[in-house]
């Protein structure tokens, strides 16, 4: 670890001439955790490297997709294998039928599913889906759940806007957000309510299963059935957003995880095994409504591109074949008993939260975060000093505290163990 950044910043300084903020998407900037954000040039691994030379133990992992690591060498040959015969036809290829019929086998609610090229495209196409089927206007999101960026979403909206302390965006019209309702997470009474109050109003709810985008809040017992069950007494949608959880608590997701199927699912970020892919899947009756088979139009240029489609199905059949699930268990087991001697001692200070090969650092006082209160009361100024004190012990965390971070089967027990000695260095050094 030189901790040499010169070529970094030099890029940086580049960068902002030519793109807003100097990145391509906000939550990159380093804007909650200070400092400037490093440019990297290459993953193998658990690892990543900067274009200094610097080499960090990586919990980021892209924001999800690299469930099997960097570079994972059955993901890139598939790549390489399938470039040299074209990159996009703009016609119908086999691997689009294959990955989609991986999908359906796996997500206990999927019979058909539609990729798209984002999570955010996955999300506004099952919300007008959603409409377009129900011919109603409302949707109820919660608040702190990200769902990309789509107008009507970026309401009280997690991940990069929480980062930024800006829940909504400038630019959304009043009337674009106006058929928007945000409840908070967790709380089935106010749910039944509003599904009471808008009744016949309102199309579908959408959650995170498990919301990822402000901090890691677990869903409390029983609320994800609540939730099903409320929709199908008000004969509203329920859909998943499962562009994290998806692929990632299990083979089939949250909903095989917990045992609740919703109507709608979106994926992204593993599906596509680090290339850009997202995708919405249903019934085959709610599906039947999507163009040209129904009335409900969505449509792109690159969807289903053979590089994507071949990278995502490389990816799930690794995921399988390894049995990966068990493996990522294992780690973050392994990850916890190394951390905890360290963090016990920063007990009402310090919350180490984790689900699977999801996890967060929160400092708070709190013993569970189960409300987006909860994380709003949390320090995020000691978590930016917590982030730069490990990335210079060569860790990258994901550069917010709204944010989470994720293992993978490529991070071995040496990675976590060093993991865990900088966390202890750098606690001692902050608090
Ligand atoms: P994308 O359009 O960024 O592929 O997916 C949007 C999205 C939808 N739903 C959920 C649950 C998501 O978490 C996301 C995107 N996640 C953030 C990080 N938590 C993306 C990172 C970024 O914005 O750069």
């Amino acid at each position: 670890m030189s901790g040499k950044t010169k070529n970094s910043v030099e890029l940086y300084s580049r960068a902002l001439d030519v793109i807003p903020g100097g990145v391509n998407s906000p939550v990159r900037a380093f804007r909650s955790v200070g400092g400037d954000p490093l440019f990297i040039k290459s993953g193998a691994g658990a690892r990543l490297t900067d274009e200094d030379g610097n080499s960090y133990i990586d919990y980021c992992m892209s924001w999800g997709p690299l469930i099997l690591g960097h570079a994972d060498p059955d993901v890139v040959e598939a790549v390489r294998n399938t470039a040299l015969l074209g990159t996009s036809f703009g016609a119908p290829n086999r691997m689009e039928v294959e990955i989609a019929e991986m999908v359906s086998e796996r997500v206990p609610s999927i019979e058909k599913v539609r990729f798209v090229n984002s999570g955010t495209e996955a999300v506004m196409s099952a919300v007008r889906l959603a409409r377009g089927y129900t011919g109603r206007d409302r949707i109820i999101k919660f608040d702190g759940c990200y769902h990309g960026h789509a107008d009507y979403l970026l309401v009280a909206a997690g991940s990069g806007l929480a980062t930024l302390g800006a829940p909504d965006s400038a630019g959304v019209t009043k009337n674009n957000a106006s058929d928007t309702i945000v409840l908070p997470f967790n709380d089935p009474q106010r749910l039944e309510d509003a599904l009471k109050k808008e009744q016949g109003m309102v199309a579908a709810i959408i959650l995170e299963p498990v919301p990822c985008n402000y901090g890691l809040i677990l869903p409390e017992k029983g609320y994800l059935e609540e939730a099903r069950r409320l929709c199908d007494r008000f004969e509203v949608l329920l859909i998943f957003d499962e562009v994290i959880t998806g692929f990632r608590l299990a083979p089939g997701g949250a909903q095989a995880y917990y045992n609740v199927l919703p109507d709608i699912t979106t994926l992204g970020k593993i599906i596509g095994g680090g290339l850009p892919v997202g995708a919405y899947g249903a019934g085959a009756d709610i599906m039947s409504r999507v163009a040209p088979e129904g009335a409900v139009y969505q449509a792109g240029t690159l969807s289903g591109n053979p590089l994507a489609m071949a990278a995502g199905i490389a990816a799930l059949r690794k995921l399988d074949s390894l049995k990966a699930w068990q493996i990522l268990r294992e780690r973050s087991e392994k990850f916890r008993s190394y951390l905890e001697p360290v963090i016990s001692k920063y007990e009402g200070r310090l919350l180490f939260t984790r689900l699977e090969s999801i996890f967060t650092f929160t400092f708070t006082g709190k013993g569970r975060i189960s409300s987006l209160e909860d994380v709003k009361e949390a320090d995020m100024k000691l978590f930016a000093e917590f982030h730069r004190e490990m990335l210079k012990r060569g860790v990258y965390l994901s550069p917010s505290g709204f944010e989470v971070g994720f293992l993978s089967t490529a991070h071995g027990d040496d990675d976590l163990a060093k993991t865990a000695s900088a966390v202890e260095e750098s606690l001692r050094e902050i608090m």
